[in-house]
């Protein structure tokens, strides 16, 4: 209702938001899914004699009529703000106990213990930031089938009773009542189903399907989440990034009125692992790892010539202008950056601050005045700046500075995430307005704050390129793949696949938004002889890859075209357009970090009827 409605009358129904009584009014600010009201019970009508009984989270109905606020009476900060509806008829629906936590928002206060929230999701289903952030996921929905409808695409549903078709996760697995002792897994992702129907001659595929993965959960992981599963056949990458390109930019555009650049830059594997330490690297800054193995080498350090002996590396990260904002409590041994290092294996933390021309360091004394150059040199140092530096096995290195990258852009602000810019704002905002209602007696303020705008650098995209096909795996001694055992190596790489399996590249690619891997895909193999070859490299045998993927194989002789996909994590698309880090925020009913649903309790025992039934 708005002030245009001002003289209707109107039947509103919602929850309680927060009501206030006083001798001869009671005010209720009603709330459902588009907003709240403020309704006025007054002494003059027979539903003020209902009104006392009202308490937050009650289901009203109100009949009233719409009138616009008295001067003064005003809140800018409502979209219904001019106006209020005098009530005349009152049915309570449905009452409500005294909720575990509040639904209403305050802005900058924390939230109920989210165990809590979970227990009661339908209450926290309540709360306008989640509502808001389920409509955004609705609106990508929305636009990704319009999209790919417009671009040709079909839409297919894929089973979720079906063959295991191993993602590198653990399945989780349903048994079979009418096979007793056979079990179906549940889907890790659509990937072989997909490449079936390229073989059945759907050529531009897509569906927003259901995965399950039965593996250690984080802040960015669910057992169960969602993914815009895609596969096109007679394609190169180029046609499927592009696809991507499109898509994504029309996401941009719809749901958050952002233009990305028509193509994302591409880079290689090896670049990011040198540079950033990590294959999803949050691209908004900059801050690359520098290596300084040889100046190490160089230096009379014992720390870093034992390291350089064992032949481990030394890299470094330039802290700009960091010297005045890290304190000795942050940099000294065992100081709180170094503690940080540890979690990821990092047996220390050295550390130079750039002081004019010079290094300044408890350990300074150990490097000849030329080398300090280099390390200056290579490291683009300027005065003010701190460099940290880590001495280990590559892959220590590479994970401890790729978190401390993470670390210090956040403490040291290089990177502050748009939601916190755009709640500083908010912030700022309510704080003009309070204080110039003071002053002018309830006019609205004039504003002067500047309204809140993305950057461009708000959002960095990138595509990774050219992984390795297979990797080590130190634990089973084998080889595995990277992705998944369906993707293509390189045509180039293709006579190094029995020899040197460790240096053949992928037709593959990831796509990396702020930090996060939010989609993967490949070119696969479409050649029943190059997949026999690539399952006998992860060590498997004729008769192992004919039992477990013989139906693959069969496709793949019957006239399978070269294909490819990809596909989407839209939980975490979501996260980001949403601006939340915490992948719950996006789901309706999410587990916790143990799989759990604290709703309804699942996993539960059953029946042992149940059990029986199913030969268990
Ligand atoms: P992949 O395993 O890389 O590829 O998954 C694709 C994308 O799905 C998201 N994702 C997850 N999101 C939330 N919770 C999880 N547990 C989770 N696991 C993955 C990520 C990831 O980039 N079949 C292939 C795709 C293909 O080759 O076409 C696949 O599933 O954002
Ligand atoms: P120490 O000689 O043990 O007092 O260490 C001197 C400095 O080197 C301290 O700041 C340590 O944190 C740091 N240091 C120790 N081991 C490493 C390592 N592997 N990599 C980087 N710095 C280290």
């Amino acid at each position: 209702l708005r002030a245009a409605d001002v003289g209707k009358t109107v039947v509103l129904n919602g929850w309680v938001n927060t009501y206030r009584a006083y001798n001869d009014q009671i005010f209720v600010d009603l709330r459902d899914r588009y907003g709240i009201t403020q309704i006025v019970f007054e002494a003059d009508d027979p539903s003020f004699k209902l009104a006392p009984e009202i308490r937050n989270e009650f289901v009203l109905s109100v009949k009233g009529t719409v009138r616009e606020r008295l001067p003064g009476a005003h809140n800018p900060k409502l979209a219904t703000g001019d106006v209020e509806v005098k009530a005349e008829g009152l049915t309570v629906l449905n009452r409500c106990p005294t909720p575990k936590f509040e639904v209403t928002e305050f802005p900058g206060e924390e939230l109920a213990n989210e165990d809590l929230r979970l227990e009661y999701r339908f209450l926290d289903l309540r709360r306008p930031t989640l509502q808001r952030t389920l409509a955004m996921r609705h609106r990508l929905n929305q636009v990704i089938r319009a999209h790919l409808d417009r671009e040709a695409f079909l839409e297919v549903e894929t089973p979720l009773l079906g063959r295991s078709t191993p993602e590198g996760a653990r399945d989780y697995l349903v048994p079979s009542r009418v096979t007793p002792g056979s079990w179906y897994a549940l889907p890790q992702s659509p990937q072989l189903y997909k490449q079936l129907l390229m073989v059945g001659g759907y050529d531009k595929y897509f569906q927003i399907a259901h995965c399950l993965r039965d593996e250690d959960l984080r802040a960015d992981r669910q057992p169960e989440f969602t993914q815009l599963d895609l596969e096109m056949s007679f394609v190169e990458i180029d046609d499927i990034l592009g696809v991507i390109e499109r898509l994504v930019g029309d996401v941009f555009h719809q749901c958050l009125e952002v233009e990305l650049p028509a193509a994302f830059q591409r880079l290689q594997y090896a670049d990011v692992m040198a540079g950033y330490g990590s294959d999803k690297p949050d691209l908004r800054y900059e801050m690359q790892m520098v290596d300084l193995t040889e100046e190490a080498r160089l230096s009379s350090f014992k720390v870093f010539l034992d390291a350089v002996e064992k032949g481990h590396v030394v890299r470094a990260l330039n802290a700009k202008g960091a010297a005045d904002k890290l304190s000795n409590t942050d940099l000294k041994p065992g100081g709180k950056l170094a503690e940080f290092a540890s979690r990821y294996g990092a047996k220390g933390l050295a550390w130079f601050k750039v002081e004019g021309d010079k290094l300044a360091s408890s350990i300074e004394k150990f490097f000849p005045g030329p080398v300090q150059d280099t390390i200056r040199q290579k490291t683009k140092a300027q005065s003010g700046d701190v460099l940290l530096l880590v001495a280990d096995k590559e892959d220590v290195v590479a994970q401890t500075l790729s978190a401390l990258r993470s670390h210090l852009a956040a403490q040291l602000k290089v990177c502050v995430n748009w939601w916190d810019r755009k709640a500083e704002y908010e912030k700022q905002l309510q704080e003009e307005e309070s204080l110039a209602r003071k002053k002018q007696k309830g006019k609205p303020a004039p504003r002067t704050v500047e309204p809140f705008r993305f950057q461009p650098r708000d959002f960095a995209l990138a595509w990774i390129l050219d992984f390795p096909l297979f990797m080590w795996d130190a634990d089973e001694k084998r080889w595995v793949s990277n992705h998944h055992p369906f993707t293509a190596p390189r045509d180039e790489d293709l006579h190094l696949l029995e020899s040197d399996p460790g240096k053949v590249r992928a037709k593959a690619y990831d796509l990396v938004l702020n930090g996060y891997e939010v989609g993967g895909g490949s070119i696969r193999i479409h050649n029943p002889e190059l997949q026999e070859r690539v399952f006998r490299v992860l060590g498997m045998s004729a008769e192992q890859s004919r039992q477990r993927f013989g139906f693959l194989l069969d496709a793949l002789k019957y006239g399978a075209p070269p294909h490819g996909g990809i596909a989407l994590g839209l939980d975490r698309f979501t996260m980001i357009l949403a601006g939340t880090t915490n992948i719950r925020d996006v789901i309706a009913f999410p587990k916790n970090q143990k799989a759990k649903d604290l709703m309804t309790g699942a996993p539960a025992g059953v029946d042992a009827r149940q059990l029986k039934e199913l030969g268990l």
